[in-house]
């Protein structure tokens, strides 16, 4: 491919909610490059952009796919993300790289979920939206509705470009509003077209339609405006000027009218992204930081060379490839770089064009570009590498897990093999971690969904060898007690060689929500000397760690060591420690002790129609609403929900709201758990126990 100056670059990626038709339009848009010949299909599993295993068997995008061809002289770099929820990290990471978004609504169900957290999240980077209305030839499409429900979210500056003539099935029709005209599509997927007057019957309304486009170009520029009131309107080729700057600002917002499975409307949408789109040279100085975490630009035309890492993966034949963007200078292949968050240097591997598995070798690419380098030792996603003066870009923008599984391996002995394969899937896709838990002695995987845990652990299997099974977290219980009380405990061990001897006296009193574990000694008099109090507390805190009630940790709990015996020769400090833990275990039990649980925060986002469920279940599950919200087309609710019941929340979300429901977690506090079930946790874990 010849070398393209970063205004001739397109860099975007699709995004929107899954199954609107990002892989199909992206396979389109291939095809109208020539990068292909024939249209893949999700069916047969022959698109270019889902080629991993797991994305075919699926018949979904798993990962963000770099995708790259020409069109009316620009080099697009297109990204196909996933709109599962998922593996929404992908396409968080994809949009902090590219220069324009373009998000697909499904024409027959609208605007979901994921398509307004794909708006959000782009409105926060602040690079640009379009918006694509696709599958315009299905049936039970209903466009109006879509546009009015769009400008109802997005603003009323949402502005249709198209406007489909014959939606439905056969649809191959569109009206242009920017060149007045009737275009129709061939109805072979070649994507051709002809353009011809506009009918009668829309005359009327493109005309109005038309105006309003002109009045959202003048204002997005102050000598358009006035060009504007002195003329009255603005000619073609003024026009022309300012609807580049107006996508820029979001003075208006296109929407466009396709059809990605027959190639309709898409050769259209191409030619706009082509003339109007945004390039690097939109986004041409970034702020990133410098060694001592100051703020500092990072310019387009800058010598040195900046670039970061969005995704790392492991290709078949390959081995570990890094996606990247270059926001300064240029990469040469062979040359070193300094990874600044990892404070080593890289050397360049052979660096490839994408478009899925069909990879072109490069030897040298420049600012604003995007591209896939291989065999890089230590570098991850969201690093920056560097040249010349140390400089790490912002961190890519990933959600927080919301869901959790502890892992059982089956082969004993790899332990060493699992923790380097968790390790490197984590710094390959960081929304996907791992945490050894001490307090319930599992490992935890948490992630996005169980389809993104299914997934990494297969990945797991075919890349490591290791089999894993999930298992349910335990939850982390803990005990406590709600009065005062106190114990004496002999421990007398005089059977064979030297004898044990040790009496502990201990008070002992609830202490505050969080205080955790403290222990005091108030001794007077020499009944107990000095150097065994280390000993007694020692003893306490091992029964403080092993649990008394149900083997969870206890806390919130103050300890007074206020007097005991003792005997010249067999008191040593095993007797006290061991006193000291059978004292407090003795007082613990007569302080009325309870079992605490975790209350864990949620965030559900539903569409109003599933409320009535939602909150049902949040009920069933011993949950507190605590408040409502409406945030876009969406009801957002607070609840406070104990963790013993969201196992798999995210998957219950999902199935209740038929996929259209999204939600997050964090802890909150710890509560106290009601008796009925607190008999049934100590009885499950007694009955562990004597497995
Ligand atoms: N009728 C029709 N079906 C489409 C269109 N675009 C996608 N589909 C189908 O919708 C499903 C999801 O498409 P896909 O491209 O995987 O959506 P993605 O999840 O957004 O990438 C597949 O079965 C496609 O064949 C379209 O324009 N018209
Ligand atoms: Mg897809």
């Amino acid at each position: 491919m010849k070398q393209f100056h970063s205004s001739d670059i397109r860099n975007f990626a699709i995004v929107g909610h899954g199954a609107s038709g990002k892989t199909s339009l992206s396979e389109a848009i291939l095809k109208l490059g020539g990068e292909i010949n024939r249209l893949g299909t999700i069916e047969d599993g022959s698109t270019v952009s889902d080629y991993h295993p797991a994305e075919k068997s699926r018949q979904i995008s798993i990962h963000s796919t770099p995708l790259h061809m020409e069109w009316g002289g620009k080099k697009f770099n297109i990204i196909d993300t996933p709109g599962y929820s998922d593996f929404i990290g992908e396409s968080l990471g994809s949009l902090g790289i590219v220069d324009l978004a373009l998000i697909t609504i499904h024409a027959a169900n609208g605007i979901e979920v994921c398509t307004e957290t794909m708006w959000e999240n782009a409105t926060n980077l602040g690079i640009p939206k379009m918006l694509v209305v696709n599958g315009l030839d299905r049936e039970h499409t209903k466009f109006n509705e879509i546009l009015a429900q769009a400008k109802k979210r997005f603003g009323d500056n949402v502005f249709p470009m198209q406007l489909p003539v014959n939606p439905g099935p056969g649809y191959n029709q569109n009206i242009d509003v920017l060149r007045n005209e009737l275009i129709t599509y061939k109805n072979d997927k070649s994507g051709e077209m002809d353009e011809g007057p506009l009918p009668e019957n829309f005359q009327n309304q493109v005309k109005d339609l038309h105006e309003g486009l002109i009045e959202y170009v003048a204002e997005s520029d102050d000598n358009l405006l006035e060009k504007f009131f002195d003329q009255g309107g603005l000619s073609e080729e003024e026009m022309r000027e300012g609807i580049h700057k107006a996508i820029q600002d979001q003075t208006f917002v296109p929407l466009f009218c396709i059809s990605a499975t027959s190639n309709i409307g898409v050769r259209r949408l191409c030619d706009f992204i082509a003339k109007y789109g945004s390039s690097p040279d939109d986004r041409k100085v970034v702020v990133a930081h410098n060694k001592n975490g100051d703020d500092i630009e990072v310019s387009l035309d800058g010598e040195e060379t900046v670039l970061q890492i969005f995704k790392t993966m492991s290709e078949s034949h390959l081995g570990e490839l890094s996606l990247f963007r270059i926001y300064s200078g240029n990469v040469k292949t062979g040359k070193d770089y300094y990874n600044s968050n990892r404070n080593i240097n890289e050397r360049f591997g052979q660096m490839f064009l994408m478009n899925g598995k069909n990879r072109t070798q490069v030897g040298q690419l420049f600012a604003g570009d995007i591209a896939g380098v291989v065999k890089l030792k230590d570098t991850h996603t969201g690093n920056t590498l560097c040249s010349g003066n140390h400089v790490t870009l912002p961190k890519l923008n990933l959600p927080s897990p919301n869901i959790h599984s502890a892992i059982v391996s089956d082969s004993k002995g790899d332990e060493e093999k699992l923790a380097v394969g968790l390790a490197t899937l984590h710094e390959e896709d960081p929304t996907f971690v791992y945490r050894v838990d001490s307090e319930v002695k599992q490992t935890i995987i948490s992630g996005q969904g169980e389809l993104h845990l299914t997934v990494t652990t297969e990945r797991l299997k075919r890349r490591f060898g290791i089999s894993i099974g999930l298992e349910k977290v335990k939850v982390p219980f803990r005990e406590t007690i709600t009065t005062k009380a106190q114990a004496k405990y002999r421990h007398k061990k005089q059977s064979g060689g030297a004898g044990q001897f040790a009496e502990v006296w201990m008070k002992i009193e609830p202490q505050k929500k969080g205080d955790g574990i403290e222990f005091t000694q108030s001794l007077v008099g020499q009944n107990v000397d000095r150097v065994f109090v280390p000993s007694v507390e020692k003893g306490v805190k091992i029964a403080c760690l092993e649990g008394i009630l149900a083997g969870c940790n206890v806390v919130d709990v103050k300890i007074d060591f206020y007097d005991g015996k003792m005997h010249p020769v067999d008191s040593k400090d095993i007797a006290f420690q061991t006193a000291g833990k059978h004292a407090f275990r003795k007082a613990f039990l007569a302080a009325q002790p309870c079992l605490l649980e975790p209350i864990i925060d949620i965030k559900v986002k539903i569409p109003e129609e599933f409320m009535g469920d939602i909150m049902g279940d949040i009920s069933g599950k011993r949950g507190k609403i605590m408040g409502m919200d409406s945030e876009g087309g969406f009801q957002l609710i607070n609840a406070q929900v104990p963790q013993a019941e969201l196992h798999n929340y995210a998957t219950t979300v999902r199935s209740l709201t038929g996929g259209r429901g999204l939600h997050s977690e964090s802890f909150s506090h710890y509560e106290k758990l009601p008796k009925d079930l607190e008999q049934k946790v100590i009885q499950e874990r007694k009955t562990k126990e004597d497995e």
